[in-house]
């Protein structure tokens, strides 16, 4: 039987685990990525077991997420990130350089390689032929620090693309279709591999678009193979040497087969407020909108923009439309000023951000109430855009500059001759300048560096060891899909206390329920009941910690979010699934949960949940390694790395 690549690499980076079960399997991680808001716990991290430096090469610390700096706190950040990068031989990527997504296309990314990044849309990396995988900054941390990963032996699902986009239809249109057909709970457990004669006329651009939104589908990752392209878009790079030809057998075996016709596609957008709800974008034409957003690691390449700005050249804004535009890297934009795009776009109308996150995830642009946007970027959960109940829809960016100029969600195809968009592509060889990166190399006593530390970074809270009975009350109950953005939203002015956890743990759940923080602060040991995939989305870790820290215990759900239940994991807050679904609906908030024998029911990993109050016991499974077991009775992932280095 022969290969996929994602099944040739997970080989080559077997360290333990047998490939043909579907036990976890544990591989060597060669590359790890880490962005501000994710990175500053990873050099907490690494200050508190006392390491003294990173075994991943390279190691990078982008600051992409938090680059305002309207008070202190995202300075404190930036300039602690900066220190501890220096002092333990990190990369660090300064603000304005660009988003660590495209930053590391550019830059790092290598066919074959494994890499680990503290941020769900690691996965973008995947555009190059490598397994770039999002997880928990702790369990990132433990692969900076020379660890295996650990996942369940991932099935491969095979995307296959036959062929051609036709002008005006886009690789967010691709990516946009996978979701419609899949769902955001279709890729859990798999790998998604593309493959197809359509991948021929993809630029690492466009693949980089549509592995970067796997996640959405709730898989792994996602992975094309390296090929001419690949070869091509390195050199131009000036990376050429860090290419190498990896493609699947012939007779590759899958778990399961999609296929997308790619002539076939139409332009789509997903509506709010997920990224499955798709549909045509001419069928939703009589939609006012108030604000666009061009951005996001999903659509920032250059291509993507100089689209949009062809569509945009010789025409207005619409008068009641506010456009934005956030290139993806200092790259993007200095070609597209070399080019003279960027004039093209200040012409129309449009307001060009810093090469960042930006929009995407709240920090700026936030709608008015009930306002409408439309975004190129990737998730449109309700309340991520800063407004709690905007209506956000997802678009390729020809469909996004076609609506700002109509005012309504527009096809581009009824507004020009959308063959001239093929002229929009990637440049033949890139503007290469890492001024804005500090390397290892520029240190020259590592040791001798002081970290930096403001007020805004308060030492990470501690727990103790698992305890022997647990007895706490439900704080919330919850439906199916409960992103990590319901946990803690996004926001700049939430965001910004990233570092610190007393202050940031006040947002917890604050647009689902704002009595949250304070009824579970009163019962100082919670529970929270959950229903299927429950802590989707982004990596955020807070979205664990915070509860820790609040003192939930446990949750209870029908199913979980791979990255969340890591998250769980780490921070020592068992992860329960209901054996009998069923058992959720016997269960109201203020019940009180009893587990006893904790230890020995995790070792079990079948455990017996009374609430004596109401007569009622039900069984719950704990799907746990060996590993995540031991985990879990020391309290956590800080704890177990402390006493392992000892
Ligand atoms: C996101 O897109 O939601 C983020 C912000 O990049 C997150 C990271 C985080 O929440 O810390 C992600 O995708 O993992
Ligand atoms: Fe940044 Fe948005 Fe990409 Fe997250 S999804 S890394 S916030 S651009």
């Amino acid at each position: 039987m022969g290969l996929s690549i994602s099944k040739k690499i997970l080989q080559s980076h077997l360290l333990d685990g047998d490939m043909t079960t579907n036990a976890q399997i544990t591989i060597k991680v060669d590359q790890t990525l880490w962005e501000d808001l994710t990175g500053i716990m990873g050099a907490q991290i690494l200050e508190s077991v006392q390491a003294d430096k990173v075994s991943t090469e390279p190691t990078v610390f982008y600051v992409d997420h938090n680059t305002l700096a309207t008070s202190t706190e995202n300075s404190d950040d930036h300039l602690y990130m900066r220190t501890a990068a220096q002092k333990f031989g990190i990369y660090y990527s300064k603000p304005g350089n660009g988003i660590c997504h495209l930053l590391h296309c550019e830059r790092f990314a290598k066919p074959s390689q494994v890499m680990l990044g503290a941020d769900s849309h690691t996965p973008t990396s995947g555009a190059l032929g490598m397994i770039a995988i999002g997880s928990g900054g702790l369990s990132v941390a433990k692969s900076m620090l020379g660890e295996g990963f650990r996942l369940n032996n991932p099935q491969i699902l095979n995307i296959k693309l036959t062929g051609q986009l036709r002008p005006g239809v886009s690789a967010k249109d691709v990516t946009l279709e996978a979701l419609r057909i899949l769902s955001v709970k279709g890729g859990i457990g798999c790998i998604i591999e593309f493959t197809g004669d359509g991948i021929q006329n993809l630029s690492i651009m466009q693949r980089a678009t549509i592995a970067n939104m796997s996640i959405e589908m709730g898989a792994t990752t996602g992975i094309f193979p390296s090929d001419q392209v690949t070869k091509e878009y390195l050199k131009a790079q000036g990376r050429e040497q860090d290419w190498i030809e990896l493609l699947p057998d012939a007779d590759a075996e899958y778990d399961k087969v999609v296929e997308i016709n790619l002539s076939e596609l139409e332009p789509l957008a997903a509506k709010p407020h997920m990224p499955d709800l798709v549909e045509k974008a001419s069928a939703l034409g009589d939609v006012k909108v108030g604000s666009v957003f061009i951005g996001s690691c999903t659509n920032s390449s250059y291509s993507d923009i100089a689209k949009a700005a062809r569509i945009l050249k010789g025409k207005k804004v619409h008068k009641e439309i506010d456009l934005t535009i956030g290139p993806g890297s200092k790259q993007v934009l200095e070609q597209l000023i070399h080019d003279g795009v960027l004039a093209d776009l200040v012409s129309s109308g449009a307001r060009i951000l810093e090469c960042a996150c930006g929009p995407c995830i709240g920090i700026g642009q936030a709608p008015p109430g009930r306002g409408v946007a439309v975004r190129t970027s990737n998730r449109n959960f309700k309340g991520r855009s800063s407004t709690a109940d905007a209506f956000v829809y997802l678009v390729s960016p020809e469909t996004a500059a076609a609506t700002a100029i109509m005012g309504t969600i527009a096809d581009p195809r009824d507004l020009m001759d959308v063959t001239v968009l093929q002229d929009c592509d990637e440049p033949a060889v890139y503007k290469v300048d890492d001024s804005m990166m500090i390397t290892p190399d520029d240190v020259k006593d590592r040791h001798q560096i002081q970290i930096i530390r403001g007020e805004n970074i308060v030492p990470l809270p501690e727990r103790g060891a698992l305890k022997e009975t647990i007895r706490a009350t439900a704080v919330i109950k919850l439906g199916d899909n409960i992103t990590t953005d319901d946990i803690i939203p996004a926001g700049s002015n939430i965001l910004k206390y990233i570092a610190n956890i007393p202050k940031f743990a006040e947002f917890t759940f604050c647009y689902t329920d704002p009595t949250f923080v304070s009824r579970a602060k009163e019962l100082k040991t919670s529970v929270i009941i959950g229903g299927d995939n429950y802590g989707q989305g982004s990596s955020r870790e807070h979205a664990a910690l915070l509860p820790m820290f609040l003192g939930v215990e446990a949750v209870v759900a029908k199913s979980y979010a791979r990255i969340h239940k890591e998250n769980l994991i780490n921070y020592g807050i068992l992860p329960l699934v209901f054996k009998n679904k069923d058992d959720y609906e016997k269960l109201d908030v203020n019940d009180v949960f009893v587990i006893e024998k904790v230890y020995d029911q995790v070792d079990k990993g079948e455990v017996i949940v009374t609430i004596p109050e109401k007569n009622v016991s039900f069984t719950a499974l704990l799907e746990l390694s060996d590993y995540d077991k031991r985990i879990i009775k020391e309290g956590g992932a800080v704890n177990y790395l402390r006493n392992k280095l000892k």
